[in-house]
């Protein structure tokens, strides 16, 4: 074969390059070229990487096609920055894309292999941690989907979230090392590499026409190198960028210390600089205020504002149009640095004048609030600031000082709340305050959910909202139907595909039109039974990762998302060892047979959730082990909750547990996935719980405990949990139990933190609500054993869940926000 026919040094460009035996030829060329092996040699690594590239060529084309497009029409461009992009494996999704799994399937077999192993070997980027890294994701499936021009800007960590697993039923943390085999899914660009300085000092001068500038005189300066990802939309010959940064020493060795004989002290300065993008930090919102993280964001930050001022000059465009060239996201406070920065950049290196770099920036910039829990607030000390980012300092406190002088006009004489508003908190040891940059240097504002919203304008960011009412918005979250049903729930895809068509893809709102089959018989047999498929593919994958063996039919009860307080994980334990109390004392009680699941990590530093997985785990322990139960219920906690865990998860769940206390959860995006794949929720009034409920309908949908408003008001006239417990027996049973050892082996000390907390103060309200939770819970039992009314709920819930895509939620902040639109990709 000559080279020229070759698809791995040319792949064809039309449908034939997705023939099953171009297909074919691809992979074995690749399995040769590329890996250097045979079929009858190569490790299923090697199968892996050769079928990753083979179907990465295939996206080269409209890749390249997307740039050269936007390029040339210079079109208005999204840069969605965000420390965190939790991606889940590329393989499967990219196939989806392209619309070839069938045939890569049928290739695959041809050659003696199973598609499904394959795909069970990519090692998912575990570039997250939860909520906001997975919103992110779903957010470019979408922009790339609605072929709207974006550019996922972010870190390429080389350990992701760690990985959990599960010992005598504490959580241990292993590295995470996705990148030992290699990731076939990314280009580096060494040639848009990028410098970033850090530390050192400023100073003043004037240039050659005699005005007076800074410069910055850093301690040391790193690299950054971008290495980019293929993001396909659904269908469509948009292939949009995920660009992440490497870390690199600028220099491989440090010469002067070299040359004093030091090696090791000259090696030593490139390791540090490659620290910069080592690790994720495993902390889901709560900040740890490290150095090391402040420089991580700055990094990220400036490579890819350098970055989009380099595309700026590429597209002829004068800086001074920047914002008409790109809508920039703020995903949280991570990266809100880049105000700073830009104006840096604008003033410093582009020499425009202050008020018209002010303008620039904040025309350009908007950002997204993803938590109200004060331990999330990023809050930098004055001092580690300075340290890191002189120039910045300087430039935050002129921001300030104009910012506090037209507060001051506006609420003439409120000291008071002047200091509330300023970016520098001053109240005791001084900090900047990331969330105020971002209010000061954004066009707009937005929380997640509508109460989300709501709340922050009440609470958060009052003073921000009593100053600019019109920057606030709510957007409400969304998930991609590609990743979260497609292809998690390929029957159930098949199954509407058949009624309705596949629009549905691409347009979930027409998920609607599976509305009528509610009342179906045939449909809700089916219906059932690909739900009852799901459940033995998740207790397989149960067995193999716990040896714990789960009855199909019993109700698949689930609670998977990070491990926090306020989600409140042990409200469910204590149900739970409610549960088994009464059937202790009752031997022959009927109750609904059910399997409680539980998935997600704790921070490593966080002991109360680790505690909380313990808690979970050993009250497992006595109910799966105790005949008495009669397999009547069983507990499960799956280790390393991910992606991947969740595309079995999801598809098989008949319960969704969303029981934050109200007015703590942001949004929620979990509940989504859920109420998409068929899972009725019990949830309280908390985040997009309150949207989904209104959308589904009430009697669709298991409402119980305290509003927000209630919250609120029991907070002030005071809460005392163990009035709570005095009127409760069965809690007050459930609580001694526990605390008496019984679930621990005797060691009664064991789960005290967690209980003395309950009994005494008690922050997220667990005794409040148990009442009203349990008493949901009968009902969910008692609802569940009417099949085919469950069925029904279980179709409705689904086919009214079309507000719920990351479509939706795009589109929105296209139009309100960004004021981007689609551009289709022009093919060479
Ligand atoms: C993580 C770190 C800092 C601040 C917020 C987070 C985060 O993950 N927040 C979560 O964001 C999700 C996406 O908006 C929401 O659905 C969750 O409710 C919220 O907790």
């Amino acid at each position: 074969m000559s080279a020229a026919d070759s698809s791995v040094a040319h792949p064809e460009h039309d449908r034939s390059s997705l023939s099953r035996e171009s297909l074919k030829r691809a992979f074995l060329d690749h399995l040769l070229y590329t890996q250097g092996k045979s079929l009858e040699i190569a490790s299923k690594n090697d199968l892996y990487q050769s079928l990753a590239h083979t179907v990465r060529d295939r996206l080269v084309r409209s890749w390249f096609d997307t740039s050269a497009t936007h390029q040339k029409r210079n079109a208005r461009t999204v840069a969605y920055l965000s420390a965190e992009f939790l991606m889940g494996p590329y393989l499967g999704n990219n196939l989806l894309s392209l619309g070839i799994s069938h045939e890569i399937r049928l290739a695959m077999s041809e050659l003696g292999l199973d598609l499904d192993e394959l795909l069970r070997q990519e090692e998912e980027p575990g570039l997250g941690n939860g909520g906001l890294g997975r919103l992110a994701a779903c957010f470019i499936d979408s922009l790339a989907t609605l072929e709207v021009p974006a550019i996922g800007y972010g870190i390429r960590y080389e350990y992701g979230i760690f990985y959990q697993t599960i010992m005598d039923g504490w959580q241990v943390e292993n590295t995470d090392a996705w990148l030992r085999y290699g990731n076939p899914w990314e280009i580096q660009h060494a040639e848009w590499a990028v410098q970033v300085k850090l530390g050192g000092h400023t100073e003043q001068y004037t240039d050659d026409s005699g005005r007076f500038r800074v410069r910055w005189v850093p301690e040391k300066t790193v690299a950054g190198v971008p290495f980019d990802s293929p993001i396909p939309g659904y269908r469509v010959d948009t292939t949009n960028t995920l660009r992440l940064w490497r870390a690199e020493a600028t220099e491989a060795f440090d010469f002067h210390t070299f040359n004093r004989g030091d090696y090791l002290g000259a090696v030593n300065k490139k390791v540090t600089s490659e620290n910069l993008t080592k690790v994720l930090y495993p902390n889901d919102e709560s900040v740890q205020g490290k150095e090391l993280r402040l420089e991580q964001q700055y990094f990220f930050v400036s490579c890819s504002l350098q970055d989009m001022l380099r595309l700026q000059q590429h597209r002829g465009q004068p800086v001074t149009s920047f914002h008409k060239s790109f809508a920039i996201q703020l995903n949280d406070t991570h990266p809100s640095i880049g105000v700073a920065e830009l104006m840096r950049l604008l003033i410093d290196e582009h020499l425009v004048p202050w008020d018209r770099a002010w303008d620039i920036t904040r025309q350009t910039f908007s950002y997204t609030n993803h938590t109200l829990l004060p331990e999330a607030l990023e809050r930098w000390p004055l001092e580690l600031f300075r340290r890191v980012l002189p120039r910045h300092l300087e430039i935050i406190f002129e921001i300030n000082a104009r910012f506090l002088n037209e507060a001051r006009i506006h609420f003439f004489g409120d000291e008071t709340r002047i200091a509330r508003l300023s970016l520098i908190d001053e109240s005791g040891e001084r900090y900047v305050r990331m969330a105020h940059l971002a209010c000061v240097g954004s066009h707009a504002i937005n929380g997640v959910a509508d109460l989300h919203s709501e709340l922050l304008k009440r609470d958060l960011l009052k003073d921000f909202y009593a100053m600019w009412p019109d920057k606030f918005t709510s957007m409400t979250n969304g998930v991609t139907p590609r990743r979260w049903v497609a292809l998690s729930n390929p029957r159930m895809g098949k199954l509407v595909t058949r009624c309705i068509g596949d629009g549905w893809i691409k347009d979930w709102s027409r998920i609607r039109e599976i509305e009528p089959y509610a009342d179906d018989a045939a449909f809700a047999a089916e219906w059932r039974a690909i739900k009852r498929a799901n459940k033995i593919d998740l207790a397989s994958l149960l067995l193999r990762k716990t040896g714990i063996k789960v009855d199909p039919d019993s109700m698949f009860d689930v609670q998977v998302k990070r491990i926090h307080e306020y989600k409140r994980q042990h409200l469910s334990a204590l149900h739970i060892a409610a549960l088994y109390h009464r059937v202790k004392s009752q031997r022959n009680l009927d109750i609904t047979p059910r399997t409680f699941i539980f998935g997600g990590k704790a921070a490593p530093g966080y002991m109360r959730a680790k505690l909380m997985i313990k808690l979970i785990t050993a009250i497992g322990d006595v109910i799966n082990h105790d005949p008495d139960v009669r397999d009547r219920i069983k507990v499960v906690f799956i280790p390393n909750f991910s992606v991947t865990v969740g595309q079995c998860v999801y598809p098989a769940a008949e319960l969704s547990e969303q029981i934050s206390l109200a007015g703590k959860e942001a949004s929620g995006t979990g509940n989504m996935k859920f109420a998409m794949n068929g899972a009725l929720t019990i949830g309280t009034m908390d985040g997009a719980n309150i949207e989904i409920r209104d959308e589904v309908g009430e009697d669709v949908f298991f409402l119980f405990g305290l509003t927000a408003e209630e919250v609120y008001a029991l907070r002030r006239e005071g809460y005392r949990p163990m009035d709570f417990l005095r009127r409760d027996g069965e809690l007050h049973a459930v609580i001694e139990l526990i605390r008496s050892g019984f679930f621990s082996r005797g060691d009664s000390a064991l789960f005290a933190p967690l209980i003395d907390d309950l009994l005494n103060h008690d922050p997220y309200m667990l005794l409040a609500d148990y009442d009203s939770y349990a008493a949901c819970h009968s009902r969910v039992d008692q609802a569940y054993r009417d099949t085919q009314a469950w069925t029904r709920m279980s179709i409705l819930n689904t086919a009214r869940s079309g507000k719920f895509s990351s479509d939706r939620a795009i589109g929105e902040y296209c139009d309100r926000i960004w004021k981007a639109r689609a551009v289709p990709v022009e093919k060479r």
